[in-house]
């Protein structure tokens, strides 16, 4: 695998899910496919779980690993062509990123959506850039339109915890006091629709995610009606894609406290667990007895983490 943006890059998933349970029986037994190999993971915004599990990973395959913020300590980076550098930007991506790679064998990126234009957004101008420029493989830490390793290990979650053979999973939006990117949705949305599940999506109007990932879900504007039966309650907000309302994109277009997940909403599901990528504002999209309750999956999702990294980053090692 040289790249890891999609389900697709994956090939099966059910084989992938396989590989994922041998690699937690024994997430040590790869070591000898990163001797002497470098893992650069490059963060233009802030992580916790991305950070240490992605490192955490590299390490169980026997990796190096580099870690760069770019914003703090490394020269500002200049992203558009074509512009005189006369300003506070000391250098050039396209110059930034060669070298880069020059001291890796694989990269890992973390460059969320702008949410200012659509357009540069969904092109993945940025990563784009470092898929062509850096001469290395290159997955996705979240980019501006997706976050693949939380998906599969999502997904990798809804296994180890269903019910059913096919469990129905709903994604519903929650409110937030923040514009936030919809990465995780969109990827959340394209992972299950490619798994063997019931993906129902729920959402106020305005907040209808880009068809690319979502073509074919099933959406239900009520709520109430979308939790009933639910096995999986997948909260996340999201601030508008521009989808049915591109004047809008990127902005917050709804605060329904209504739709935070509260005991009452768990009640209308068939006994469902929940789950959320975190970091999560408790008091907007879900209370405290909910996400402290035994229902709740986000410590073990975060868990999984780990070894969603781990599949991946030996899938990439194995093809250099
Ligand atoms: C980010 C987001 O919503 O995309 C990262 C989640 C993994 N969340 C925040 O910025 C709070
Ligand atoms: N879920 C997730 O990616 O968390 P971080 O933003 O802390 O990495």
């Amino acid at each position: 695998m040289k790249y890891f943006f999609n389900p697709s890059d994956l090939g099966d998933l059910q084989q992938a899910l396989l590989e994922a349970r041998e690699v937690k029986a024994d997430r040590y037994g790869f070591q000898h496919l990163g001797r002497n190999k470098t893992l650069l993971m490059i963060f233009f915004n802030n992580s916790l779980r991305t950070r240490l599990s992605t490192q955490k990973a590299a390490m169980n395959l026997g990796m190096n690993v580099i870690v760069l913020d770019v914003n703090q300590g490394a020269w500002k980076l200049e992203t558009e062509r074509g512009v005189v550098m006369d300003g506070d930007k000391s250098e050039h991506l396209l110059e930034a990123i060669p070298v880069m790679g020059c001291y890796c064998d694989l990269i890992g990126i973390r460059s969320f959506a702008g949410l200012t234009d659509r357009e540069r957004d969904y092109a993945e101008t940025v990563v784009g850039q470092f898929v062509r420029y850096s001469g290395r493989p290159v997955f996705a830490m979240e980019t501006a339109t997706v976050h693949p390793l939380q998906a599969f290990a999502d997904l990798i979650t809804i296994e180890e915890y269903k019910p059913v053979a096919r469990p129905k999973v709903v994604l519903t939006w929650a409110p937030h006091c923040r514009a936030l990117p919809q990465a995780v949705p969109n990827s959340f949305a394209q992972w299950m629709l490619a798994a063997d599940v019931d993906l129902v999506i729920t959402h106020p109007e305005g907040y209808e995610l880009d068809p690319r990932f979502v073509d074919g879900a099933h959406v239900e504007y009520d709520q109430r009606k979308a939790l009933a039966g639910a096995h999986f309650v997948y909260a996340k907000n999201w601030s508008c894609p521009g989808v049915t309302r591109p004047d809008d994109y990127g902005k917050i277009l709804c605060d329904d406290r209504t739709w935070t997940i509260d005991a009452e909403h768990m009640s209308w599901t068939d006994h469902a667990k929940f789950m959320h990528c975190l970091p999560v504002r408790r008091g907007l999209i879900v209370t405290d007895d909910v996400i402290e309750g035994p229902d709740s999956l986000v410590i073990p999702e975060a868990a999984n983490r780990e070894i969603s990294a781990t599949v991946v980053l030996k899938r990439m090692l194995q093809e250099l």
